[in-house]
């Protein structure tokens, strides 16, 4: 969809240079790149502390697409806490309230850029054109996740914290070296990670390596405030995105309730990295509304007021405003935006409880591509084990 135009392809004109050489200009920790207030009115342009300009140039019809991404993805996260908390699911991992950056980033993929996500990137997931059933066996516990990674260039969720920056590193390298860099149809690699997995070795390799290499990828950090219950001022006493500097390449602060600069920062960013002009951090600046997963209780550790105040800076409520104001869209499109989120999410629920389970000794399967005798024992003890309940079959 979108293919709204950005600017940003100024690298030219950036003040932090690849030498790594400190901008002249100490950002405030408030700098960030909007084009869409909370409020819903538009910023035609922004300039960027290194003089890249940011906006963004979207038909009326690709902003209605932008605000039915973003009430899809939300609608469909609402339906797996439910499904979770009616026991249907072991855990899930809302995205509730990363809307934006998700799907503002997504949408910035072009179809040859490839995906390395966390376990929290389902409007990312969707963006690609991935069936939104696909994670839920992974949180139902019956498969192993199930998208073919080269199909959709969205690779596997990863749970290990920061270590599919490592693998998205490796990846863009090897983009590099197959001299798949240089021009428009340039792959571009891109690598969400969160604040807290910024404190980890993995991620901060994961900068060297592709600085040194030149590696044609987007580090997209989602700076969601807190890394479960640990507060962001635990990881970091400087904005994550001043970190780049330091690795010797470009990082920019993004609104990461704003769909529209978040778009505008990662396609620059991606097209940055295609052209060989190597690695951008990008921090997403957001806030993680609902628990860290369902197994989670927030009221623990963070007031209400807190929340209220994010609650101001909706990524929805803003476009929906904005489309409202300029009369882009009316009730009547937003009252079928909502029918086709609630149809979508009671399909989603009827396939979830569909899912069959696996047979218990499936278990074994795909561990080796050849088999091992270890896991043969392993799966012939299981067996015995299982033949030891009357009427078992398996
Ligand atoms: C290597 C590793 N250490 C610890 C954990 C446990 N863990 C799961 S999520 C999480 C916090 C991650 O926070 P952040 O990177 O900010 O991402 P968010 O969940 O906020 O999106 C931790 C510590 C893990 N999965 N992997
Ligand atoms: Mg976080």
């Amino acid at each position: 969809m979108a293919k709204g135009d950005t600017a940003g392809k100024a690298r030219g004109k950036r003040a932090t240079p690849r030498s790594g050489k400190p901008a002249g200009k100490t950002p405030n920790t408030g700098d960030l790149v909007q084009l869409l207030t909370p409020d819903g009115d538009r910023i035609d342009k922004v300039t960027w502390i290194d003089g890249t300009e940011y906006r963004v140039d979207f038909t009326d019809e690709e902003y209605r697409g932008l605000y039915r991404d973003l009430v899809l993805v939300r609608r469909l996260d609402a339906e797996a806490t439910a499904l979770q908390r009616q026991g249907e699911l072991g855990i899930w991992a809302s995205l509730l309230g990363q809307e934006a950056a998700q799907v503002g980033s997504g949408r910035a993929l072009r179809p040859q850029d490839m995906a390395f996500p966390t376990y929290r990137e389902h409007g990312v997931l969707y963006c690609r054109g991935i069936d939104p059933i696909m994670p839920f066996g992974l949180f139902r516990g019956v498969d192993l996740g199930g998208w073919d990674p080269n199909e959709f260039k969205f690779n596997m969720y990863t749970i290990v914290i920061g270590a599919q920056t490592l693998h998205a590193t490796g990846y863009a390298m090897g983009v590099a070296m197959d001299g798949r860099t240089g021009g428009d149809d340039g792959e571009a690699v891109i690598a969400y990670f969160g604040d807290g997995a910024s404190a980890q070795g993995d991620v901060n390799e994961a900068f060297i390596w592709s600085a040194v290499f030149n590696a044609p990828i987007v580090f997209f950090c989602q700076n969601n405030q807190y890394a479960i219950s640990e507060p962001l001022e635990r990881q970091t006493r400087i904005p994550l995105y001043q970190r780049a500097a330091g690795f010797g390449f470009p990082g920019v602060r993004v609104d990461g309730n704003d769909v529209l600069a978040t778009y505008a920062v990662t396609r620059a960013a991606l097209d940055n990295a295609r052209h060989g002009q190597g690695p951008t951090l990008v921090e997403a600046f957001t806030y993680r509304m609902g628990a860290h997963t369902t197994t989670d209780d927030p009221t623990r550790y963070r007031i209400a007021s807190e929340v209220e105040a994010w609650q101001a800076k909706d990524p929805i409520a803003r476009v929906k405003a904005f489309l409202t104001k300029q009369r882009i869209a009316d009730d009547a499109f937003f009252a079928e935006v909502d029918e086709q989120a609630k149809q979508e999410a009671l399909r989603l629920r009827e396939r979830v409880l569909e899912m069959p389970d696996p047979k218990p000794l499936s278990l074994f399967d795909h561990v080796y591509p050849h088999g091992s005798p270890e896991i043969d024992a392993q799966r012939d003890f299981m067996a015995r084990y299982l033949d030891s309940f009357e009427g078992s079959v398996h």
